[in-house]
């Protein structure tokens, strides 16, 4: 049986699957408590960094992942667009930040990125950049030349998902490998940027899965710089969606544990409450923070579904006592 007795001080990437699995078995008020205990220990856990999202590229999505609205596989009703001009992304972006967001993403629902779209994601990132944001992208499968492209453009953050474990991988999605996204990942490390790499929970995925996601962050060369927790926003029209619509997905319980598992495995990222709080209680959003995250979306939509309105956040953060992020922390 694996010591879990002593919270953890140091970043390992040497967890091991058993490790992980006594952390999710441990009783809950003592896995929350270890959890806060190393949130503390690197963060003020008074304090929540803020992105917000933009669809800049809408639908007609190649790639069939089972839980997205934009897949072109599935009928979700949902109107495919082209790339957004530049000069509207960066009103988007402006009225994000005048909104208080501190770091604007930008996502494109491609397979992966087309060299004769680069020059128009340039301009979006360096504008946004030039605006005083931390810029972050999410356009599919990066090739290393790419990376490099983004990153000379400024882009601080990519963000590629595994999404799920290796094992459970295949009834989410058949047209990707699990290999080409961990080399996607490589290649936004090897080009100097930070990464933003996460999950979906209440896929149909058991606790076993759960415990082999985060073992997969877990042992990464370098932990993801964020790492967000994504609850499956059930979308209709796709088969994970309506599976979870017919089954459930995942019990609150078990969506705490596992935010608290990823911030006692993963001690210095920011482990974001993602996609999935307008379903959330306030008092299930605080016990995520108590657990240890530390970074939301804001704004009222995320890339196709909505978020909380802001005034509904901030009535949640000064409920909590919550603020946000520092630029000392954020740097
Ligand atoms: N097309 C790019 C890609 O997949 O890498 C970028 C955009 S994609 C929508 C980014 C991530 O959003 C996915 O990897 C997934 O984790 C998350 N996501 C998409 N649809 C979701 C849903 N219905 N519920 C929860 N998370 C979702
Ligand atoms: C992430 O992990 N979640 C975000 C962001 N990274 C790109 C996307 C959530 C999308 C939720 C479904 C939608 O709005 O289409
Ligand atoms: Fe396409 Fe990304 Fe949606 Fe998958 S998650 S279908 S790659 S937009």
């Amino acid at each position: 049986m694996a010591d879990t007795s002593q919270p953890i001080a140091t970043v390992r990437t040497d967890w091991t699957k058993g490790e992980i699995a006594a952390l999710f078995d441990l009783p809950f008020m003592e896995l929350v408590f270890q959890a806060a205990s190393v949130h503390r220990r690197h963060f003020d856990p008074s304090e929540v960094q803020l992105s917000q999202l933009l669809s800049v590229k809408t639908g007609g999505c190649a790639e069939n992942c089972g839980y997205c609205s934009q897949s072109s596989h599935f009928d979700t009703g949902l109107k495919a667009s082209k790339l957004m001009p530049v000069d509207e992304v960066l009103s988007a972006a402006q009225a994000a930040k005048d909104g208080g967001a501190q770091r604007f993403c930008m996502g494109a629902a491609w397979r992966d990125l087309k060299d004769r779209d680069l020059p128009a994601l340039e301009a979006m990132i360096s504008g946004v950049k030039a605006m005083g944001m931390e810029t972050c992208a999410t356009l599919g499968m990066l090739r290393p030349d790419q990376a490099e492209q983004l990153k000379a453009a400024g882009l601080d953050y990519y963000n590629h998902n595994l999404d799920t474990s290796p094992e459970y991988y295949d009834k989410v999605v058949t047209t990707r490998t699990y290999q080409e996204r961990l080399d996607t990942l490589q290649a936004v490390a090897d080009a100097g940027m930070k990464t933003c790499c996460g999950g979906i929970m209440g896929l149909g995925e058991t606790r076993a899965d759960r415990v082999s996601f985060l073992h997969q962050l877990a042992t990464l060369p370098r932990h993801p710089d964020s790492l967000p927790i994504n609850n499956l926003v059930a979308v209709t029209g796709t088969p994970l969606g309506e599976k979870a619509q017919a089954e459930g997905g995942i019990s609150g319980i078990e969506f705490v544990r596992t935010v608290a598992v990823a911030r006692i495995v993963c001690p210095k990222s920011m482990v974001r409450l993602s996609a999935g709080r307008t379903e959330m209680s306030e008092e299930l959003q605080a016990l995520c923070f108590l657990a240890g995250a530390n970074s939301v979306f804001v704004g009222n939509q995320l890339l196709t579904t909505p978020n909380p309105e802001r005034g509904t956040d901030a009535h949640l953060m000064a409920e909590l006592g919550l603020k946000p992020m520092s630029a000392e922390a954020l740097a």
